[in-house]
């Protein structure tokens, strides 16, 4: 397989990206070499004109000007990854919260003009000029219980993302990179003990009755995201895709989703000391294993953006009924804690019988403790709310 390695510059920060020299399937086949051909170029000028008129929110239309589309629009990258290929997502779907992905890792470079603003914005004030901490697990002994009257908390997850080094994202993988990511992780993941030992399932051959179960129960990934698949994310489904988990499905991995890998750790009840000191064994057995892509600027490399960092989300299923009479307070009180409110299966979803996911909303120039921390002191802080009534 021919191999890509590149040394690049962002800010005099130096990325070295090595991997196989894929392409993206959608350029090689239309853009031919060096330039973006007239007919992604049209779909562009198209996309982007009905973007405009939409009453879209996304962070995609609130960054990209006149000028930086016009700048941006005839760049492609080596894997052969346009403007298209990022944010056509975005443009299909106006009711994006962000509307662009990463087609490449190397589209986070070419395209910093449109994703370095959207950055900042989300992950709160992380510059152009700004590098992600090393990483930092903390005193993972001080984390304790958000709810150790079990009050309020139904259960409490962690999950992180993570690439492997060597391979694109989603919109430039071909149907045997799936295969071969797979079959990475099933050998890395059959070496797992004790508490993390499992069983790896692929969708490939599960009933539909097992999927949904899974799904239903909040173990598995949905299946068929709108978001995802406008992105070309879902190409060659379910070739490649798969879940692991151990016997009590508290440790989970996703094989092939929205990124490679997603390493997950959670349980009924709100002590998040114990998913973390689940997730961070976890994390730490794969890493033994397996090459993850990291760079100095951003740390974890992710198909999305909003992912960049520690890549950390630590979620509660949480019941506050006085809170959510007024959603707009509630969310309001979630932004002051940098969390963000999802529905009861996740982004994108809405709540059922009551039960909001409550997280952290920035992944990005915090250390793994420090995201882990905001979490904590944010749910603490909704109890109190919801006990006091307002
Ligand atoms: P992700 O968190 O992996 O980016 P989603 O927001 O779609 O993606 O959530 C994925 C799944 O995880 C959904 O089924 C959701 O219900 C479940 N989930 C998230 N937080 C919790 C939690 N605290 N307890 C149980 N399930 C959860
Ligand atoms: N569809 C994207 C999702 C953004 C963040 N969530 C991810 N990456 N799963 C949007 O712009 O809404």
């Amino acid at each position: 397989m021919a191999w890509f390695q590149k040394t690049f510059k962002i800010n005099h920060v130096k990325f070295e990206v090595k991997m196989a020299k894929a392409k993206c399937h959608k350029c090689e086949e239309k853009c031919g070499k060096g330039k973006v051909n007239p007919e992604i170029l049209q779909k562009l000028e198209r996309g982007y004109k009905d973007l405009l008129k939409s009453d879209s929110k996304s962070l995609v239309k609130k960054y990209l000007t006149l000028d930086v589309f016009d700048k941006l629009k005839i760049k492609k990258t080596s894997f052969g990854s346009s403007l298209l290929d990022c944010i056509q997502s975005g443009m299909e779907n106006p009711d994006s919260g962000i509307g662009i992905y990463a087609a490449d890792p190397e589209t986070y470079t070419l395209f910093a003009d449109i994703f370095d603003p959207i950055i900042q914005d989300y992950h709160e004030g992380f510059k152009k000029s700004d590098i992600h901490p090393p990483t930092d697990w903390g005193a993972i002994q001080n984390v304790g219980n958000v709810d150790a009257k079990g009050e309020y908390v139904i259960s409490t997850r962690i999950r992180c993302c993570r690439s492997l080094e060597g391979y694109p994202f989603n919109p430039c993988l071909k149907e045997n990179e799936y295969k071969e990511i797979e079959a990475k992780m099933t050998d890395a993941l059959s070496t797992l003990t004790g508490e993390l030992k499992g069983t790896y399932y692929p969708l490939e051959g599960m009933t539909k009755e097992v999927q949904q179960k899974l799904i239903d129960d909040h173990f598995l990934f949905k299946e068929g995201d709108r978001f995802l698949q406008s992105a070309n994310a879902c190409r060659f489904w379910p070739t490649g895709r798969g879940i692991f988990h151990n016997e009590n499905k508290t440790f989970l991995v996703w094989v092939n989703e929205e990124d490679h890998v997603r390493i997950i750790s959670l349980q009924q009840g709100g002590n998040l000391g114990e998913v973390y000191q689940r997730f961070v064994s976890g994390v730490k057995e794969l890493e033994k294993k397996l090459k993850f892509m990291k760079n100095e600027r951003f740390g974890y490399l992710t198909f999305c953006p909003t992912n960049l960092g520690t890549t950390i989300r630590a979620s509660v299923h949480i019941k506050v009924p006085k809170l959510a009479k007024d959603m707009n307070k509630l969310n309001e009180l979630a932004d002051r804690y940098h969390l963000q409110v999802r529905g009861t299966r996740g982004e994108h979803t809405v709540a059922e019988d009551g039960i909001y996911d409550i997280s952290n909303k920035r992944r990005l120039g915090l250390t793994e403790y420090e995201v882990i921390k905001e979490m904590f002191d944010g749910i603490v802080e909704i109890i109190k709310r919801e006990k006091a009534g307002s």
